[in-house]
């Protein structure tokens, strides 16, 4: 089955249907439709740095950042430009093409807007593409980060609608797709996935794609996360997922989004080579790239580096 056009129309049967394919046909069906639409050896490096750390009002029951529960985190005001602009040099350096900036907030505040705007002109003047996530925006704030020259606004879904507010209390999933339909009429670009191995079923997995899979316009980017668990947060004791349960959501997030990029994001540093060699064979083709995400440690550039050179892999840093 090799599906040509983008559709917007996906039912949960038929998503549910790919999860459930036999394996080797799910993984072709996804690698058939990858290098019908990209180079199959190239992948996109997107390299984190938490520019605002801890402190924040909301309770995502994942996060480390959260001033709801006791996490060993060192709280950190918002960065100054020159030494965001530092570690977006060394990334550069080191292979990313993208800089991604994170910051633990609900919604930015008016007082912080003018130096997030400073930072975005900054950090392009170094030559790299910018990603930020700083919660929710309102349309006026989208618009100003983009006429900022800001190419990117990363706002996870993270789960279905239904499995959310056991995630979360202090915001919606409307609230999401609000930002997002902001984010989308600012004409910025859009990073919006979610994590696995929360609790949720394989029906809240289908239908988180569901609904990326039928917003207006697909993501550009999409990241799948495996949670990583932190001490101190109401999922710390979270199952661990079997490996293949990664590798065929990144499947079928191929098949329903053709032409986006689909990012193995959290969680890799928890993966051997081969695992991370099946989910670019399911056709995952970004990843985080750096030793740190934003509070956790990520596979180290040596590794990656090795395993990349391992797979003939192409990166961003080559394009
Ligand atoms: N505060 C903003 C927000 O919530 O949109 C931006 C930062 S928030 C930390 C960005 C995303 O990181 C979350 O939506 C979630 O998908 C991911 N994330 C956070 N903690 C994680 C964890 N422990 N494991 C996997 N992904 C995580
Ligand atoms: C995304 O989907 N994953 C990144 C990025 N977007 C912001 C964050 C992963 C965070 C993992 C836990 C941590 O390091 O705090
Ligand atoms: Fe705050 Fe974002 Fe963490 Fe939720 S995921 S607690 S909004 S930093």
């Amino acid at each position: 089955m090799i599906i040509e056009s983008i559709r917007h129309d996906w039912q949960l049967t038929e998503i549910l249907e790919l999860f459930k394919l036999p394996f080797n046909d799910l993984i072709f069906t996804a690698q058939s439709i990858h290098r019908a639409n990209f180079n199959p050896n190239k992948i996109q490096l997107s390299t984190l740095l938490n520019i605002k750390t801890g402190t924040c009002s909301e309770d995502c029951g994942y996060c480390s950042q959260s001033a709801k529960f006791k996490t060993q985190l060192e709280r950190q005001p918002l960065m100054e430009v020159e030494k965001i602009v530092a570690e977006a040099k060394q990334a550069k350096v080191n292979g990313a093409n993208r800089f991604c900036m994170g910051a633990a907030w609900r919604s930015p505040k008016s007082k912080d807007f003018t130096q997030i705007l400073k930072i975005i002109k900054a950090v392009k003047e170094e030559g790299l593409e910018t990603c930020m996530t700083l919660g929710m925006l309102d349309a006026q704030q989208a618009q100003q980060l983009g006429d900022a020259g800001l190419d990117y606004y990363n706002h996870n879904l993270d789960t279905s609608v239904n499995y959310y507010a056991k995630i979360v209390s202090t915001h919606t999933y409307q609230d999401r797709l609000d930002t997002i339909a902001n984010v989308r009429k600012a004409n910025l670009k859009i990073c919006c996935g979610g994590i696995i191995g929360m609790g949720e079923s394989l029906e809240d997995r289908a239908a988180l794609l569901q609904t990326l899979a039928n917003l207006e316009i697909h993501p550009e980017s999409v990241p799948i996360n495996q949670l990583v668990p932190v001490a101190g947060t109401p999922l710390e004791h979270a199952e661990k997922l079997d490996s293949f349960a990664i590798v065929r959501c990144i499947a079928v997030a191929r098949v329903l989004m053709p032409i986006s990029n689909i990012r193995l994001s959290a969680g890799r540093a928890e993966m051997n080579d081969e695992l991370q060699a099946l989910c670019f064979l399911a056709g995952a083709n970004s990843v985080f790239y750096g030793e740190k995400l934003l509070t956790t440690n990520n596979q180290s550039t040596k590794q990656d580096q090795k395993l990349f050179d391992k797979l003939g892999i192409i990166t961003s840093y080559e394009y």
